[in-house]
């Protein structure tokens, strides 16, 4: 049976969205409400899939990376964070561009992507961070750096009392291909007051995500979901996140992340659910139709959620990781790294083609 000419999505009151998926049109604010509000996640699932499908085939890209975190000392302070450490305080860290080489020489593979994100230090100037880039650089000349968020690149700005466009062009210099998405949590300033009003604000983090993109670096975009924003709020963020594209156009791939309650400050009501979770994957890939990847990041949603996430629109498995700190100090329960075969295996296990990608998303 084809569930396209059936009438499955006219009983689920979604046959005008099914339409606009088919005929490849943007959908609304609106219809983003009415996809949340839908109680069957299987019907999402497969206008998703759908649009997936269209995309990228049956493909799921995955990258030999490796993650760094310099360090866990962050001003900031964000409720729901679990990997924060005041300065000074048990466990706080920060690693030397020695220990960074170190960490990726022991790396199973040579990464081809080297992501490294950490807190907001209040006394790393920005000489540090460029003296790692170039170190890391010349070491790896080939990789692609994907690194600091626009939260951190606010706040390098902020140190230095420079602007975030001299920041960018100096770390680019340096080595840096691309900026990942985190930071970006929920844009509403309500939300944001509410759990990370010391940082970077929405408008901020749009503005230096599209100046990078102005001076050629690409960029990744996050939606950190599942605490205490409203339906209509993580729409407004997809929607604000398409607008962004359409005027800039350098947004590779998003990556939704379930918000993971242990060791957090913020108390929750309602827990996500694994079909919630899907869902929402699935509703990322049908609005965001301008970003071209949607990330299944196994590390935050546990490899088996990752597979079904592959059905629901995502067609990204991030990489080998190796190592990760921020989902795992929130209580993570998936491993540290994967190898290229367990990637490939779990990939073919939920009847996707495997592809391995540089940091840019070429196949390699
Ligand atoms: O910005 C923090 C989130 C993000 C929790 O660009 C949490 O390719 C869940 O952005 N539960 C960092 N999430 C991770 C990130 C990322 C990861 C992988 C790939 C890319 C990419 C980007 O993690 C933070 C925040 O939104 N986060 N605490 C938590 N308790």
């Amino acid at each position: 049976m084809n569930l396209f000419k059936s009438d499955y999505f006219d009983n689920m009151d979604l046959a005008d969205i099914r339409d606009k998926v088919e005929a490849n049109e943007r959908l609304s604010f609106e219809d983003g409400v009415r996809l949340f509000q839908c109680p069957e996640p299987l019907a999402v699932g497969a206008l998703a899939h759908r649009m997936r499908t269209r995309m990228h085939g049956d493909k799921a890209f995955y990258v030999v990376n490796r993650h760094v975190n310099y360090t866990n000392v962050c001003v900031n302070g964000c409720v729901f964070c679990a990997y924060q450490r005041e300065e000074g305080q048990s466990g706080g860290f920060v690693l030397t561009r020695e220990d960074v080489l170190a960490k990726l020489e022991a790396a199973p593979l040579p990464p081809r992507e080297v992501h490294i994100v950490g807190g907001c230090h209040p006394r790393l100037g920005l000489a540090y961070f460029e003296d790692i880039l170039s170190a890391v650089h010349e070491r790896y000349p080939d990789a692609v750096l994907k690194c600091f968020t626009a939260v951190e690149i606010a706040h390098f700005a902020h140190l230095e009392n420079i602007s975030t466009r001299e920041v960018l062009t100096r770390l680019k210099s340096a080595g840096l291909g691309m900026l990942p998405g985190g930071g970006a949590e929920i844009f509403a300033p309500k939300v944001r007051e509410q759990l990370c009003p010391r940082k970077a604000t929405a408008d901020e983090w749009l503005a230096i995500h599209e100046q990078a993109h102005g001076l050629g670096l690409k960029t990744n975009g996050t939606m950190l979901f599942g605490h205490i924003e409203t339906i209509e709020e993580r729409v407004d963020h997809l929607v604000r996140l398409r607008e962004s594209q359409d005027r800039s156009h350098g947004y590779t791939c998003f990556i939704p992340l379930p918000f993971l309650t242990e060791n957090s400050r913020l108390a929750i009501d309602n827990p996500l659910t694994g079909l919630e979770e899907l869902k929402t994957i699935a509703v990322c890939r049908l609005l965001l139709d301008n970003i071209p990847h949607i990330k299944a990041y196994w590390v935050m949603l546990g490899v088996k959620q990752a597979q079904a996430a592959l059905k629901f629109g995502a067609d990204d498995f991030d990489g080998t990781v190796v190592e990760e700190k921020i989902g795992h100090e929130a209580g993570a329960d998936s491993q540290q790294g994967l190898s290229r075969s367990e990637l490939e295996d779990m990939i073919r296990g939920c009847g996707c083609t495997p592809v391995e990608r540089d940091g840019f998303f070429n196949e390699v």
